[in-house]
């Protein structure tokens, strides 16, 4: 077998004189220097020990219940710090299980990086049927940004500082490393091993963008007789919420916040287009995308969303590669989004013209129609709940709480939530982000309270909550200031479907009736509450938000409140062939 020297048994009369380190314990100094202190993962076969040694050596290391769970938890705390987000797992079926998270992590642009011990290369290269074989690396580098092995203790400190570069450097994204069981044990000289750690400097560079870019994007917004600015969650991830406040509302520009992006500036802001989309997309005749891409999302940037008047598309993004993917776009400007938005306030100059009155007028005017004609729903007090009536509970809980932070998921009550519960700080509002997926809800709250030490509130559908539920166990066992509201409609989208054929099975998208989630929590030594009212879910949600202490709510819907889908019923392919 192949060893490098370094790594080679010394002579018993050399190992009395020497120090010596080992592969356990390279990873974990690797991770120290690079200040990566917070893992999440799932325990076992060959890196049990690997998360004893961690935790001993003053990381900390949070076991899920389910690697896709530890995995959603450090793609969120990659978007929140943008420091690459651990996870660790076992081989095969674990490193799978944490698969899922790492492709979501790169979909969505957040640094994370996957750790998976794996079986004996020799054994699985000849496919002999090791213990939990499985080409891992080869599996994984499809689904990420890049994929490295470490087969050499002396490599450890290389394999870690490029998977942070890969993670965070330009468009951030998933990595994953590949660490075989062998690896943990090689032993080497400890004074060489220090040496080979490598801590990792200016991990994600300015990306400066060309000034004749700068001023092409400002000629084309200074032209703008109907200008619009799409904030997308890049935006959120840069942390360069003072710059883009002051280009805001130094341009005058209103804006529209993406799911994530919403906070940035405050929903209530003067220039927020929220409660306006529909009219902004269609008839805005400059459109300045910054941190967010026009895919499904917005419908890719064209058709009957966007109306018929012709458009020019400003794009603020740090990967070439994504100028023109749906529409031409007018004015590129390519670097990271703090760098841009200093170089076009400083391109912008003093004397800035703002946005044309009539327009900002007339969509100031068709906002405050839309707030209005809301409110009254949001103060319905019916039981069982409809969706509106036990948002306004929650919309005023965050008022009341600015720096909590809201993980949504689930079809009606995520499209409701989105649109009901208003933000006012950045980054306070995670979501199923660009897949629309469900299962990020308790890896999210986790990942959020250990990452920022802030009270979570997960608004969540019944079947949403399903994906992650057996987290409110580690919920609890790391104590979290974590309360769930669950909106239980009986189902998925509603509670009322029925079985066509009139055979016993319950319908497709229905779940057991009257169904209590609040007993789960309680099975694990946290607060449980049935609220079948708004008061109730008032009472119970502040209370919960005050105390800290790990709640799960279940909050009565009626199951004939919600509709197909949510807002996106219109994705759903129809039969040629479906009778009435
Ligand atoms: P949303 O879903 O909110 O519309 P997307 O995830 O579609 O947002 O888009 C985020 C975009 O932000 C990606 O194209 C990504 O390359 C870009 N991005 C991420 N971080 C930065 C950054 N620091 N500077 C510039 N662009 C960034
Ligand atoms: N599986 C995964 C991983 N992601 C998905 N998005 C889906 C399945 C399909 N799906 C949705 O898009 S929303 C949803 C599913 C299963 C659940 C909706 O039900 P809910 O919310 O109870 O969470 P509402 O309030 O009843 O609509
Ligand atoms: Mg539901």
């Amino acid at each position: 077998m192949a060893e490098a020297t370094a790594t080679k048994e010394k002579p018993a009369a050399a190992e009395e004189t020497q120090d010596l380190t080992d592969g356990f314990h390279l990873v974990i100094d690797a991770l120290k220097l690079n200040g990566l202190n917070t893992i999440y993962g799932v325990p076992g076969i060959p890196i049990t020990d690997f998360g004893r040694m961690a935790q001993a050596a003053g990381i900390r290391v949070l076991s899920f219940r389910h690697e896709q769970n530890a995995g959603y938890a450090a793609s969120i705390a990659g978007y929140l710090t943008k420091s690459p987000g651990i996870c660790l797992t076992v081989s095969a079926p674990g490193f799978l299980n944490g698969l899922t998270a790492l492709a979501h992590a790169t979909t969505n642009c957040f640094p994370m990086i996957l750790i998976s011990g794996s079986s004996e290369r020799e054994i699985v290269d000849l496919q002999q049927g090791d213990y939990e074989e499985m080409d891992q690396l080869a599996i994984a580098k499809p689904l990420c940004k890049a994929a490295y092995r470490v087969l050499h203790a002396q490599d450890i400190g290389i394999g870690l500082a490029r998977a942070i570069r890969a993670a965070v450097s330009g468009r951030p994204g998933g990595v994953y490393l590949d660490l075989p069981a062998k690896l943990f044990g090689q032993v080497m000289d400890a004074e060489a091993g220090k040496k080979s750690l490598v801590k990792v400097i200016d991990a994600a560079p300015a990306q400066i963008p060309a000034p004749e870019a700068v001023k092409r994007a400002l000629d084309v917004l200074r032209n703008a007789k109907r200008p619009l600015i799409v904030l997308g969650k890049g935006a959120a991830y840069a942390q360069a919420d003072d710059a883009i406040r002051t280009f805001v509302e130094k341009s005058g520009v209103p804006f529209l916040p993406m799911s994530m992006a919403k906070g940035l500036l405050p929903d209530t802001h003067p220039q927020c287009a929220g409660a306006a989309r529909s009219t902004v997309l269609k008839d805005s005749d400059v459109v300045m995308m910054i941190g967010a891409r026009l895919n499904w999302l917005l419908s890719h940037g064209k058709g009957k969303t966007w109306g018929e008047a012709p458009k020019k598309f400003i794009q603020i993004d740090i990967e070439p590669k994504e100028m023109d993917s749906n529409v031409e776009i007018a004015a590129p400007v390519v670097g990271d989004i703090g760098s841009c938005l200093s170089a076009l306030l400083a391109a912008m100059g003093g004397n800035w013209p703002g946005a044309p009155a009539d327009w900002t007028g007339s969509i100031a005017k068709k906002r405050d129609e839309n707030v209005a004609k809301m409110a009254p729903r949001f103060m319905s007090n019916a039981a069982p709940m409809d969706y509106y009536g036990a948002l306004g509970v929650l919309r005023t809980v965050i008022k009341e709480r600015p720096d909590a932070i809201l993980v949504n998921e689930g079809a009606n009550t995520l499209d409701l939530a989105r649109g009901a519960v208003d933000l006012y700080n950045p980054r306070k509002r995670i979501d199923v982000g660009t897949w629309g997926v469900m299962g990020i809800g308790m890896g999210y709250a986790i990942g959020a309270a250990v990452e920022t030490g802030k009270p979570v509130l997960a608004i969540e559908g019944d079947s949403a909550f399903g994906f992650s539920g057996m987290e409110v166990e580690t919920i609890c066992r790391y104590k979290l200031p974590v309360c769930i509201v669950i909106f239980n409609n009986d189902g998925i989208y509603r509670g009322t479907d029925v079985n066509k054929s009139g055979g016993v099975d319950p319908a497709t998208t229905v779940f057991v009736k009257g169904a209590r989630y609040d007993k789960m929590m309680e099975a694990f030594g946290g607060v449980g509450v049935n609220a079948t009212s708004p008061d109730e879910l008032r009472r119970a949600v502040n209370e919960a938000m005050d105390s800290g202490k790990p709640t799960l709510i279940n909050a009565v819907i009626d199951p004939a409140s919600g509709s197909e889908s949510g807002r996106i019923g219109n994705l759903n392919p129809q039969s040629a062939l479906k009778k009435k």
